[in-house]
Order: C-alpha cells, then sequence, then structure tokens
C-alpha cells in the first residue's frame, strides 16, 4: 500500500504553498515524503514535475491553443504517458506523496484525464488517497459567492473518486479576525435576503444533508494548522505514524522530540 494526499482547489487558493508547508513538516517530523507536482503550469522546484515530461507554453506554441485548452492537452499527454510518473513512484519505496494539482476548473468538470490519473493511481499503484480541496477565504464576500462556491466544490467532489476533505484556506486573512464558522454561519442566514432566497436556501440544504460538504478552516502558513491537517489526512487515508519506518535508525529521545512537535499543535 502506497500512502498521499492530492492538493486541488481554484487558482491561487494556496495548493503549491500547503504542498510546501506538509513537505517542510514531514522533513522535521523525519517522514519520508517526495512532492509531485501535476500542474503543467505550476512553478518548479518539486521531486518530481509533468513539466519534465510537457510544458504548456511548448503546446500552446506547437498546437496554436489558449492556456486553457494547452492544459488539458498536458493532462491528456500526462495520463496516456502514465509509467512516466509510475516509474518514478516506483522507484521511490516507502515515501509519503503529495500531489499538487492544477487549479482550473476545466480539468474537473470538462475532462476525465486527472479522474483517470488518479484512479490509475488507486488501482494500479495501490494508493490510498485524500484529496484536499482548498477554496481561498479572501474569495467569499457574500452568500450567494458563498453558495457557488460550494456548489463548485461539490461538482469537483463529484468528479473525484476519491475521500474528499473541503478545506477553507486564508484563515488570516478573515476581515476582523472572525471565526470561519460564524463567517460561513452568517452567509448562510444571508442567504435568504438574496433574489434567488428559496432556490438557494434549499440548495444549501441538500448540500448539508449530503454530508459531503464539511468544512473546516487553514492558514497553510501556519505550522502548527498545517500538522493537524497532517494529522486529518493520516487519518483519512489510515496512515499511522512510524509506518515508513521514519522511526528507525534514531534514538527514543528523538522519536518522543517529534511527538513533542506534534502534540504542541494542539495547544
Ligand atoms: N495570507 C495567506 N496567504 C496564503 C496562504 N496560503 C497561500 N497564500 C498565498 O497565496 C498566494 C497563492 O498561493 P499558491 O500556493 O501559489 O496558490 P496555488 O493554488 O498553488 O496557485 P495556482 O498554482 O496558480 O493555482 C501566494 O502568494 C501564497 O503565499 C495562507 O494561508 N494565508
Ligand atoms: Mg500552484
Amino acid at each position: 500500500m502506497r500512502y498521499g494526499v492530492a492538493v486541488i482547489g481554484m487558482p491561487g487558493s494556496g495548493k503549491t504553498t500547503l504542498t510546501r508547508s506538509m513537505a517542510d513538516i514531514f522533513k522535521i517530523i523525519k517522514r519520508p515524503a517526495k512532492s509531485i507536482n501535476l500542474d503543467p503550469a505550476n512553478e518548479t522546484d518539486f521531486d518530481f514535475d509533468v513539466q519534465s515530461m510537457i510544458q504548456t507554453a511548448d503546446v500552446q506554441e506547437a498546437f496554436n491553443l489558449g492556456p486553457n485548452a494547452s492544459l488539458l492537452y498536458c493532462l491528456e499527454f500526462l495520463n496516456a504517458n502514465f509509467t512516466v510518473l509510475s516509474d518514478y513512484i516506483i522507484s521511490q519505496p516507502d515515501c509519503f506523496f503529495i500531489f499538487d494539482l492544477p487549479g482550473q476548473v476545466e480539468c474537473y468538470a470538462a475532462d476525465y484525464n486527472l479522474r483517470e490519473i488518479m484512479t490509475k493511481l488507486q488501482h494500479q499503484l495501490d494508493f490510498s488517497l485524500v484529496a484536499v480541496h482548498l477554496s481561498d477565504c479572501a474569495m467569499i464576500n457574500s452568500a450567494s459567492k458563498y453558495l457557488q462556491l460550494q456548489l463548485s466544490t461539490l461538482s469537483i467532489q463529484t468528479a473525484f473518486n476519491l475521500p474528499f476533505m473541503n478545506v477553507f484556506n486564508k484563515t488570516d486573512m478573515l476581515p476582523h479576525q472572525q471565526q470561519l464558522e460564524d463567517v460561513l454561519q452568517q452567509f448562510e442566514e444571508e442567504l435568504i435576503y438574496q433574489p434567488e432566497g428559496e432556490l438557494g436556501l434549499e440548495l444549501l440544504q441538500v448540500l448539508n444533508n449530503s454530508g459531503c460538504i464539511e468544512s473546516s478552516g487553514l492558514c497553510a502558513l501556519d505550522s502548527k494548522e498545517v500538522v493537524q491537517l497532517i494529522n486529518d489526512v493520516d487519518n483519512r487515508v489510515g496512515y499511522s505514524r512510524g509506518q515508513l519506518g521514519e522511526y528507525k535508525g534514531i534514538t527514543p529521545a528523538e522519536v518522543r522530540q517529534i511527538e513533542d512537535y506534534i502534540d504542541r499543535a494542539y495547544q
């Protein structure tokens, strides 16, 4: 069994920041981990980068395509050449994998390649995966935006055949240090006053009853919050600390130090 987390979400929501924060914490807690960039338009500096296979700029030029169509082309190419990715993963035994995925909704709503790639990871490489879906708190400034965002998240969730964690990132950007729950509650109450009030409320009820859009908050720049997220991810994928042999060859005092570091995230 292999373990990993797929970080998805809208452009600019903090996927790459979270990928890096998790990789940094894995170093501190001595968990062997690899970061995999599956976004052909991302920055570089990953252990495996899809841009070593194909680049959106080249595709745009070669086929005279726009940025979105060339992104979809790259994902199709990656899917067709999945063995390049799988060979890399197989060459890295006993590692936890963090996948940084593209943010454009087209990749999920109107295309099947990312879903197929995730399914291949599960079925061909025996991955236990969870999707962490990020939304940007700063983007939800009205009740109707909130509803829109939750519906779009639901559509992405249904496009993926994976356990799903819906996370509002950048909680440090909430105005006047408000709590996320209060902000979301306020939007839910405000929905009644929207022109499409009844429809909005009914949609919200469907979302709540389905239980699939349970949200939590995060600041991807705060290491304590990222440690807590990692613990939630571990629970969702069924990973127990130490399982990848991260505590082998270190002294009991060093193990204690790591446990203390993790415990401090909850204080
Ligand atoms: N204040 C704050 N800024 C954040 C947080 N997470 C990410 N950012 C910032 O948000 C910006 C976008 O972050 P990225 O990690 O590049 O977002 P992304 O989702 O990878 O973006 P794309 O790959 O372009 O879709 C950067 O300036 C980050 O520093 C957070 O929790 N709080
Ligand atoms: Mg990114």
